[in-house]
């Protein structure tokens, strides 16, 4: 949400952006993403399911799983046009702009804030309620509501997530996500900040997922976003938004499908500010820097669903770490030794995931080893476009990767691990190429 103090410019310039990632990671927990919603599981399923969320999984089968256990929730169910349940939220009142020049005045009224009595909260941005109220700007225009959960309850660590139906239009900015325990005492950004779910109108089938925290704040907060296919947008239904965080990191999903990821290192030399307890921040923003305002296509009231928040202990998603399995990427295809051709020199390619052997790789340390050969940049060639391919091991930066935010990174190239030509046919050679964020550089282990 970007809780700047000062006006941010605009956050289109974030970096490490994640692009446009249909990359698909099956949680198998039903515990943790609800599966029943036919209407939002418009992405192909995977083929294989691979259970890195089950519950009933045993822990020690995939590095950093943990089971999930509830510890906290709201599933908002009572009366039509009851209040938010006051021990466990509470109302942040205002028409200052909230750092970034937002236009709406949060309020505590039912108008803007109420259950709907079947099962939903519901955040209503309205021009009505204005009278009287001043705004950084002025006479208030827009009127809307802003919970927290601040001193009623915070966690460190676990699962986040909350099934939302967000508003629309141009200039509507909803959000479900975080700020540090130490908040304000602690000032933002030291206090750190976790942006579970963003969407702004213009661009309705796009949410965001960031981190920010000192030196990587405002348009620098380390983002991925997830498009929906088919031209939806995410006010035309419900979808649970998820974070799972770790010691080691986080993992963002919608529906249950992975699209941004960030370890300690993805921070570089900044502080990694989230082993504190956070706590959870629903709103819904009109205008403000980086949506921008809303125009005479924008119809009000709009609003905010909210089914349920939810939070566990333990981990349903980590970070990948080292281990043994698939690696995915563009189209769902697996990264494939060709002809399974346990030789030096061989291409790495993507194929069909079969199970084959050619396509169990081992990740261990910054090597990556399949068929009991190294993932290799050939002839040691750091320039973009050097085909990639598996190679007696031998130590050398050819042979050493990096993985964070769906990256697989070159140590020797400081480039990304990418299809030819971003292709995703059968067969397509990989190539390191310079990290665009793009599609077939995103890859994600399955272990
Ligand atoms: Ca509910």
């Amino acid at each position: 949400m970007a809780l700047s103090p000062v006006p941010t410019s605009g956050r289109r310039g974030r970096r490490r952006n994640a692009g446009v990632l249909a990359a698909v990671l099956a949680v198998g927990s039903t515990l943790a993403v609800p599966t029943a919603h036919a209407d939002v599981d418009a992405v192909p399923e995977v083929g294989t399911s691979t259970a890195l969320a089950s519950t009933t999984s045993d822990p020690s089968s995939a590095a950093g799983v943990t089971p999930l256990v509830l510890t906290w929730e709201d599933d908002f169910e009572g009366p039509s046009g009851a209040a938010p349940d006051p021990a466990k939220w509470n109302h942040e009142i205002g028409g200052h702009g909230w750092g970034n020049n937002e236009l709406q005045y949060y309020t505590a009224d039912r108008r803007n804030s109420a259950l709907d009595g079947q099962g939903n909260l519901v955040i209503t941005s309205t021009r009505e309620g204005t009278e009287g109220l001043s705004c950084h700007y002025g006479p208030c225009q827009f009127t809307s509501a802003r919970l927290t959960t601040q001193n009623k309850f915070s966690q460190r660590y676990g699962r986040f997530e909350a099934r939302i139906q967000v508003p629309r239009g141009n200039g509507v900015w909803p959000a479900f996500w975080m700020l540090g325990d130490g908040f304000p005492e602690t000032p933002w950004p030291h206090s750190g900040e976790i942006d579970i779910m963003e969407v702004i109108g213009r661009e309705g089938g796009t949410a965001h997922g960031t981190i920010h925290g000192p030196g990587y704040s405002a348009g620098e907060g380390i983002t991925g976003s997830y498009t929906l296919p088919g031209g939806q947008q995410f006010a035309d239904g419900f979808h649970v938004f998820a974070v799972d965080w770790s010691p080691e990191g986080m993992v963002w999903s919608v529906d249950g499908h992975v699209y941004h990821q960030v370890t300690r290192s993805s921070v570089g030399n900044n502080p990694w500010v989230f082993d504190q307890n956070f706590f959870m921040i629903l709103n819904s923003a009109v205008g403000g820097d980086w949506p921008g305002p809303p125009d005479d296509s924008t119809q009000f009231p709009q609003r905010m669903l909210i089914d349920y928040v939810r939070v566990y202990e333990g981990s349903g998603t980590p970070p990948p770490g080292d281990g043994t399995g698939t690696i995915r990427g563009i189209g769902e295809l697996c990264l494939d030794v060709a002809g399974g051709n346990a030789s030096d020199g061989t291409p790495v390619q993507i194929a069909h995931c079969n199970g084959s052997d050619a396509q169990q790789w081992t990740r261990q340390g910054d090597t990556i080893r399949s068929l009991g050969f190294c993932l290799d940049v050939a002839g040691g060639d750091p320039s973009a476009g050097t085909r990639v391919q598996i190679a007696h091991c031998n130590g050398s930066d050819a042979q050493r990767w990096r993985v964070e935010s769906g990256d697989i990174v070159s140590v020797l190239a400081n480039r990304c691990l990418g299809t030819e030509h971003g292709r995703w046919d059968d067969g397509t050679p990989t190539l390191i190429w310079d990290c665009t964020g793009a599609v077939d550089q995103k890859w994600y282990p399955y272990w």
